[in-house]
């Protein structure tokens, strides 16, 4: 079926809409969980994934205490840690510039992936997640559209942004290493200070845990990173170096902005789970064959002597070591429950999700019954739909096709946030 041409901006917001989201958002920010430590039992992946050599992670049963207590829809919103990048690019008069901050934008949102070897729970259909910073000045939202295969479909604005797409993904687990393969395109619409609106796209690389067999798992991520600027025709050429031997060059990442013309203008290099420099290309590009470890050296100390030529563009934030689960100060912040939220929340967004928060609770026991509950509720409703002819409808999103680009993706129609401002949901699913 060929899909109508959708123009990217189909909902407009006012600055009024983004203030009125972000009532119940007015406490600080949540800075630690309910247990200080989450002595689950000690099991080895190994020793329960050999049996599934060759499946994906849909076939995959496993013991809630290979969970943590984030769902996929939250693991998406982790993508929004480092959003100032973007504010930073859209003050950048310069479009190569401006590609160097949306470029490390893209590449951060995989610091906050080490050490992070558990199973996010597996969103119910049409179950949601929203997430405000005031702090911040942006909204983000994401709702599960599809349950086989697993899809949500994610929309985030601010004045000088939006960032929308999808967090499908192919997953198998090799026997050595279990990968995770993004499918969909991440579109970025940048509305820079001095320049006409600009729409970017790029998709994920790959995110696998290495070290089972050996019984020291971790979270490496791989694969090209193709950032374009469909606008006015920059691109973002990043490598994400697959995790050798020597630990020494784990976690790199390097590339080149060209600009229009295909000419080298920066030269990027760093490690995505701690800094990322970027440097004046020179002339002759005599950095381009050299390996990414001593580009990062040269960039490093060259941002140290001259400023004006080299740069830090992105550090990450702190790791504490003391957070149960290994999440992130920021991961922390997802599924707080403040009382001044409660009312504001739809009825299937995920903090509400029971088994979810008796996992932060500590409570697994209770967690995997009503994990069972639920799942056993959604087949339930499936049978219903499929007995009753009909098929599951998104609420808040439906399938287009971006005109600049030809892809398919979700369109979100922006009434969740319009639903909300009345405090009244209606039309919703009882899915937990
Ligand atoms: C990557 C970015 C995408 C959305 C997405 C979907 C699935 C996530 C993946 C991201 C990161 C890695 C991930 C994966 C699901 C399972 C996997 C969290 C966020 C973990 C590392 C696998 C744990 C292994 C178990 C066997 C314990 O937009």
């Amino acid at each position: 079926m060929e899909l109508p041409k959708t123009p990217e901006v189909s909902y407009e917001r006012t600055t009024g809409e983004l203030l009125a989201s972000f009532k119940g958002y007015e406490d600080p920010v949540r800075e630690r969980l309910a247990m200080d430590a989450d002595d689950r039992p000690k099991i080895s992946l190994w020793g329960i994934l050999k049996s599934m050599i060759g499946k994906d992670m849909t076939k995959m049963t496993l013991p809630v205490s290979f969970n943590e207590p984030t769902s996929l829809l939250q693991r998406v919103a982790e993508d929004m840690e480092y959003t100032d990048l973007l504010d930073i690019a859209a003050d950048c008069a310069d479009p190569t510039e401006r590609m160097v901050y949306v470029a490390a934008f893209a590449a951060s949102e995989y610091a906050s992936t080490i050490g992070r070897v558990a199973k996010p729970f597996n969103p119910l259909l049409g179950e949601t997640f929203e997430y405000a910073r005031p702090d911040k000045g942006y909204r983000f939202f994401i709702e599960q559209v599809s349950h086989h295969p697993p899809i949500g479909a994610a929309y985030a604005e601010s004045p000088k942004w939006d960032y929308w797409g999808e967090s499908a993904v192919k997953s198998k687990f090799y026997g050595k290493s279990f990968d995770v393969n993004p499918l969909g395109t991440w579109f970025l619409r940048l509305r820079p200070r001095n320049a006409p609106p600009e729409l970017y796209t790029w998709k994920k690389v790959t995110s696998s845990v290495i070290g089972i067999i050996t019984g020291n798992p971790n979270v490496d991520n791989y694969g090209p990173m193709h950032v374009r600027n469909w606008t006015t025709g920059e691109v973002c050429n990043l490598d994400f170096k697959a995790r050798g031997w020597k630990a020494s060059s784990a976690h790199q990442v390097g590339g080149k902005v060209l600009d229009a013309d295909g000419k080298p203008r920066w030269t990027i290099a760093g490690r995505w789970n701690d800094k990322i420099y970027a440097k004046v290309a020179s002339s002759n590009d005599d950095d381009a064959s050299l390996p990414v470890g001593e580009v990062e050296r040269r960039l490093e100390s060259a941002a140290s002597r001259s400023p004006s030529q080299a740069f830090l563009v992105w550090q990450c934030h702190g790791r504490p070591t003391d957070i149960p689960f290994n999440l992130t100060p920021f991961v922390v912040t997802l599924n707080a429950l403040p009382d001044a939220l409660r009312p504001h929340l739809a009825p299937t967004d995920t903090r509400l999700r029971p088994d979810q928060r008796a996992m932060e609770d500590g409570e697994y026991d209770f967690a995997a019954t009503e994990k069972n509950r639920l799942e056993e509720k959604q087949r339930a409703k499936r049978r219903e739909r499929d007995e009753a002819g009909e098929e599951f409808v998104p609420r808040w999103f439906r399938k287009g096709r971006s005109e600049e680009t030809g892809e398919t993706y979700w369109v979100f129609n922006g009434e969740y946030w319009k639903m909300r401002e009345t405090g009244k949901w209606e039309g919703l699913e009882d899915i937990f």
